[in-house]
């Protein structure tokens, strides 16, 4: 069977990876599958689209994550905040080791600070990388949450989960930008229209889009402890209160020395998309080779409600009835 087309080629992998990578390799062709956003393609792997690179890493993190009851994982679905809300974990949990003026978000981009788990968990073959992380180990997911181990998801494991979702709306509008920034260049660029469909109909990446929303909404229903719930337009709204929260829920509140010398302020004004979009490691426009788009593809607008200048009425409508009747009786909207 000719696989190698579905997976980049990974180092040398230790005996425990190389099963799941052949479970995996086996598993993916046999799956219902979709074209992607830009060339890749989408598999629907247990109710969710996803690229074969991170159906993979969702599989060696079932089989061979070794949790710690102090790893703390920002989830997202893409593009609703998690450059954003990578950036405001990170200040939290660190701001005992950092001056403000010298803060290695000023050097370096969110998104190679807090890195991806499901894209880390390959790397090295085994799980010696991630292994090696000091605790607490701060990583980001898109993965649902349905899909993480037991002992990761149980309430007797200390691990927690911080969410952040977006209207849904703007997160289309946010997706179909940058999946045009991802198409090469020799193929035409992605319509709207196109994209609303896809959307729609569940196909993106991680989705359908409403079922990622439902499954970490009902956990934190179920498990405030473990997951936190925030949405972007809240923390837009409310900032301050928003990262009291969070470290409130990562169990290391403000002190009143801390609030006298206002560093939930600094927090919020050096992860605004203002402050950060501005600093020169995200104006970047370099692409790596593993990784197709540069820096300042993670900030664009960073606003509530763009998709006004978008969308017409039709396709508002048809996203809001979605919406409606997807998250209805749950006691959360978009609202
Ligand atoms: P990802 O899923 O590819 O990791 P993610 O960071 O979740 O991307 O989403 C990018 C969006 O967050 C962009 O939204 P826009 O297209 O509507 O503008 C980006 O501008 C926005 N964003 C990035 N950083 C911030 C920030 N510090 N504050 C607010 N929004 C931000």
């Amino acid at each position: 069977m000719e696989t190698s087309k579905f997976f980049p080629i990974v180092e040398t992998q230790d005996e425990g990876y190389q099963k799941t990578f052949k479970n995996c390799a086996e598993l993916v062709p046999t799956l219902p599958r979709s074209k992607g956003w830009w060339l890749d393609e989408l598999f629907q792997y247990q109710g969710f689209w996803m690229s074969s690179f991170p159906i993979r890493g969702s599989m060696l993190i079932n089989d061979h994550f070794k949790t710690r009851p102090t790893d703390i994982i920002v989830a997202t679905s893409p593009k609703c905040g998690t450059t954003w809300l990578r950036a405001l974990v990170f200040s939290i949990i660190n701001r005992h080791s950092f001056d403000f003026n010298d803060h290695p978000l000023r050097k370096l981009n969110p998104q190679e600070l807090v890195l991806l788990f499901e894209g880390h968990i390959h790397k090295d073959g085994s799980t010696s990388f991630l292994d090696e992380l000091p605790s607490p180990r701060l990583l980001s997911t898109h993965i649902p949450y349905s899909l993480f181990p037991k002992r990761m998801t149980d309430d007797t494991s200390g691990c927690r989960f911080v969410y952040i979702c977006r209207d849904p709306k703007d997160v289309l509008v946010s997706k179909w930008h940058f999946s045009n920034k991802l198409r090469p260049k020799e193929v035409p660029p992605l319509s709207l229209e196109e994209a609303f469909d896809l959307f729609c109909k569940g196909v993106s990446h991680y989705g359908p889009f409403w079922d990622h929303v439902l499954g970490y909404w009902k956990a934190s229903v179920e498990s405030p402890k473990k997951v936190l719930f925030l949405t972007y337009e809240d923390v837009k709204k409310e900032p301050l209160g928003c990262v009291r929260k969070v470290a409130e829920f990562l169990g290391v509140p403000f002190s009143p020395e801390e609030e006298n010398k206002k560093t939930v302020e600094e927090i919020v004004k050096l992860c605004s998309f203002e402050s950060l979009s501005n600093l020169d490691v995200n104006r970047s426009v370099a692409k790596r080779s593993e990784r197709p788009v540069s820096n300042s593809d993670f900030f664009r607008k960073g606003e509530v409600g763009d998709w006004v200048n978008h969308l017409s009425p039709e396709m508002v409508e048809k996203m809001n009835q979605i919406t409606e009747q997807k998250l209805q009786g749950i006691g959360f909207n978009f609202h």
